[in-house]
């Protein structure tokens, strides 16, 4: 039998010790589908209580040192406050995400925009996304477009490219020293005929005009479903254009569910390419997750989110590259699929736990956290929770 410590050796212990997963605050807030928001309780009234909700999750696993902000729905009088509030408990503040998806002037599109004061607008609200990045030290400026049409001939699909490009140029050059843009790819939704940023591709011609540190977002639930997404992060890693990922899972459209629940094995494969393409504790790939917890425990489904990335991760990491690379080379089809099953196959739990243990973290920090008492208090302390957003 083989016992936990000889599963995993100590270079990749070396290798899983330097993972960083950011956290969205949106996922500590009440969210929901268009048919009902589910309100639960001890759920954050503010950004404050969304940034210590995500402490408890680094705390218990070492994982997630960084929660990124949704402007407006974090935005607070001071962010010098809200920063030195994270920094004293033991996280950074990290992307920022604008929001032009929330307001009645966007109707028909925000940086695409037909009318000049429209776009302006659109313009603006990234420039003091930009402001809010110098006051919480942000590197990374995210953003997602609701953009595009319903109805073949609304729009003039071509004249909203090339507004697009200019109003990015706009921000990119509002941006100053190491901070990045990165451009969120997705291929339908709010929009259902034409999005203007549908896929890698449109992101990547955007991106690539406007200068080295604008870089692509992949959104693993932004995607056709069967579109091979590892391919894509492959030819992005590829390209040097693969600035982060917004990790979740999903069965059908955008679930925005736990990463690795829907399809764990979808989950190794990306995973791989990542390691593979150089792109794995690269400061370059920022992993981030974008979900929503509309049924259970917020702070529990992010821990199990990060159990998630850093279990598969860790598989990948077991992938016999000589070998595999041999067996691609002799055109050995089935043994080249058994490395790379082999290593999907293996349980490194209880590996992973006796790590943790050694670290002087929970074996199992699921159980800690229930253990720990701060659900309990949560309830008790908050009354009226905020919701995510989506419903602002
Ligand atoms: C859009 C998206 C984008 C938003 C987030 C709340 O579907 O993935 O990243 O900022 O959801
Ligand atoms: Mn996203
Ligand atoms: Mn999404």
């Amino acid at each position: 039998m083989t016992t936990p410590s000889s599963v995993l050796s100590d270079e990749i212990l070396g290798q899983l010790e330097k993972q960083a997963i950011e956290l969205p605050s949106w996922a500590f807030g009440n969210s929901g589908t268009r048919f009902k928001v589910f309100a639960t309780a001890g759920t954050p009234r503010d950004p404050f209580e969304k940034i210590s909700d995500a402490a408890q999750v680094n705390r218990l696993t070492a994982l997630a040192p960084s929660v990124a902000l949704h402007i407006p729905w974090d935005l607070v009088d001071s962010f010098d406050d809200l920063r030195k509030h994270a920094e004293d408990n033991g996280v950074a503040l990290g992307t920022i995400n604008s929001n032009t998806f929330q307001d009645d002037d966007y109707k028909f599109g925000a940086l695409t925009h037909e009318d000049a004061a429209i776009r302006q607008k659109a313009i603006d609200h990234h420039f003091a996304c930009i402001d809010v990045m110098n006051a919480t030290g942000s590197r990374d400026l995210k953003i997602w477009l609701a953009e595009g049409s319903n109805y073949p001939g609304q729009a003039d699909m071509r004249g909203r490219q090339d507004r697009l490009n200019d109003s990015l140029q706009k921000i990119y050059e509002r941006l100053s020293g190491e901070q990045r843009l990165v451009l969120e790819y997705k291929f339908f939704e709010p929009a259902f005929y034409h999005t203007d940023v549908p896929d890698w591709g449109t992101s990547y011609a955007q991106v690539a005009t406007l200068g080295e540190r604008a870089m692509v977002c992949l959104d693993t639930g932004h995607h056709a479903p069967g579109t091979n997404i590892e391919f894509i992060v492959m030819q992005l890693l590829r390209l040097g254009k693969l600035g982060s990922f917004d990790f979740n899972s999903r069965f059908y459209a955008d679930d925005d569910l736990i990463v690795g629940a829907a399809d764990p094995f979808q989950l190794f494969r990306i995973l791989f390419e990542v390691i593979r393409g150089g792109g794995y504790a690269n400061p370059d790939v920022a992993f981030m997750l974008d979900q929503c917890h509309n049924v259970e425990n917020k702070i529990l489904g992010q821990i199990r989110s990060v159990l998630n990335v850093q279990e598969m991760t860790a598989r990948a990491l077991l992938v016999d590259q000589d070998a595999l690379r041999a067996a691609q080379v002799s055109g050995d089809v089935l043994a080249a699929n058994a490395v790379f099953m082999d290593a999907f196959y293996t349980d490194v739990r209880p590996a992973l736990a006796q790590w943790r243990e050694s670290r002087g973290l929970p074996a199992d920090p699921m159980a800690a956290y229930l253990a720990s008492g701060y659900q309990e208090r949560i309830e008790a302390e908050r009354v009226g929770g905020v919701q995510a957003g989506w419903g602002a």
